[in-house]
């Protein structure tokens, strides 16, 4: 009786251990990973620059800095019609050139009497930032500011005096205005102009000068949410051009330490980031509307067609950056015609275009579920949430997921995601669709990252196929959607 009872006893974790199943872990994450403030940022996607200064009034690109501030009267300002142009385009945000090269503050600053006080616009009682500020609020649109390290007209320019005034204007935009989405470092330094009257030449040490180190931590405690753009970071980097195209591939990764603002030789490395990056650092890709970052009367028909600034957002945003588009406002004070057309039909293009997920409802079934879990199961990339996922086990890195849409549909893009969180896992990847009897290739690309998006012929089908066909770490994928652009 003994026996049999300590028998029993033996058994009763045996049993335990039959009835419970240790959960299935989630894959580790590979190499570096967003910050929260990343990953809040790579939701946006799209959002404006608005270049608008003295520039406006003068034609030029470049202010000297010798500009009067009475120049500046736009006859019709309206900060909502911007707003409302921009907002059509399908622009979740605006960057406002709060200070250009030419050192003109269009808020009436403490630092320098090179302000919108001495313009005649609004009697010498206006402010440009607050109006955009309450007019981004007013239409849900997020606002940042874009302020020029380089000032044409500070006479202090140069000297370390400079820097204080610098981070004593940062200091005023990121307290009066409420919550900054951005806040935007120029690499620009062109050397010459007005510097108070000394009309010459300031060469300053781009790696030492500015000590970014210390500004960026007075945005850290004063705007925690903002991302802060420089050519390096330290959250978002240029993408080594002005003409809105990110390097194909273009990885999230760099190895950015040692890249500074305004460094030259580096565009092609900011273009196409590093596959074994130390840091996560998304690239951003800046371009205007127009020929000129700022409006000129002769540039009014050379803005960019909706097709255009398409072709931009798939290589863009389809390459896992944002689209930062300039629209400068012309001498009114609003945004002209023209470009106000083409940006509402690019928006209207973006809305229907990805209003419809066709992939939608579809069967998923994969060739590798990560410990056969439903937490990992392929249905989880049909969702609209960007951190749930389909994974595999560790050991696979090549793997295939494929859907039976129910019915034949028609698309010709496709959006792929990885979950971010978990960083950069696949290299490469194809996608198939069923077509007269077998698999046929609609496109491939090289790493996914935030997203990835495939451009190509309009196909009819009923069956699609993922192929995860080389990847450094297991395949974390988030979605696997299909549109028709419309
Ligand atoms: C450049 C500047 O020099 C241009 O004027 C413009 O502001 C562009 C966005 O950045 O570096």
């Amino acid at each position: 009786m003994k026996l049999k009872l300590l028998l029993l006893l033996c058994l009763i974790p045996v049993l335990i251990a039959a009835v419970y199943v240790a959960p299935v872990q989630p894959p580790k994450p590979f190499g570096a990973v967003p910050s929260e403030r990343q990953l809040r940022w790579h939701e946006l996607e799209t959002y404006g620059f608005v270049h608008f200064t003295t520039n406006t009034f003068t034609d030029k690109e470049w202010g000297y800095g010798d500009e009067d501030p009475w120049i500046f009267l736009p006859t019709d300002f309206s900060a909502d019609q911007i707003v409302t142009s921009l907002k059509a385009g399908g622009l979740k945000g605006v960057i406002l050139t709060a200070k250009h090269h030419d050192g003109f503050c269009l808020w009436p600053t403490k630092t320098t009497n090179h302000n919108i006080s001495r313009s005649p616009w609004r009697k010498g009682a206006g402010d440009v930032v607050k109006e955009f500020a309450d007019a981004c609020r007013r239409h849900g649109m997020k606002f940042g500011v874009y302020l020029s390290p380089w000032d044409r007209n500070n006479a202090n320019y140069g000297k370390p005096e400079y820097v204080a005034i610098y981070r004593e204007q940062l200091r005023e935009l990121m307290t009066n205005y409420g919550e900054l989405f951005e806040v935007w470092h120029d690499g620009a330094n062109g050397g010459d102009g007005f510097y108070g009257g000394a009309r010459e030449r300031r060469k300053i040490d781009k790696t030492i000068y500015y000590d970014w180190p210390t500004t960026w931590n007075l945005i850290r405690q004063l705007q925690p949410n903002a991302v802060v753009f420089s050519d390096a970071g330290p959250d978002i980097r240029w993408v080594g051009n002005e003409k809105g195209i990110a390097g194909d591939p273009c990885w999230t990764t760099i190895n950015g330490e040692k890249i500074y603002p305004g460094q030259e030789g580096v565009e092609k490395q900011l273009n196409s980031g590093d596959r074994n990056g130390t840091v996560w650092r998304p690239a951003e890709c800046d371009v205007s509307i127009r020929p000129g970052w700022f409006w000129h009367e002769a540039q009014n028909d050379k803005v960019k067609t909706p097709e255009q600034l398409k072709n931009l957002y798939f290589a863009s945003v389809g390459r896992g950056a944002s689209f930062l588009l300039n629209v400068p406002p012309d001498r009114r004070g609003r945004i002209h015609e023209n470009d106000a057309k083409s940006l509402r039909e690019f928006g209207d293009w973006m809305r229907q275009t990805f209003a419809v997920n066709l992939a939608k409802g579809s069967k998923a079934k994969a060739s590798n579920v990560r410990g056969n879990d439903k937490q990992f199961a392929a249905a989880k990339v049909l969702d609209a949430d960007r951190f749930s996922y389909w994974a595999t086990d560790d050991a696979v890195t090549t793997a295939e997921l494929e859907l039976d849409l129910g019915a034949e549909k028609t698309f010709n893009v496709v959006r792929v995601r990885e979950n971010i969180k978990l960083g950069h896992r696949v290299d490469e990847f194809v996608v198939d669709v069923w077509a007269d009897g077998q698999w046929k290739e609609f496109g491939k690309a090289v790493g996914i990252g935030a997203q990835r998006l495939l451009r190509g012929q309009s196909v009819t089908t009923r069956k699609v196929r993922l192929r995860i066909t080389k990847a450094a770490a297991s395949p974390c994928i988030s979605e696997f959607s299909l549109f028709a652009e419309k």
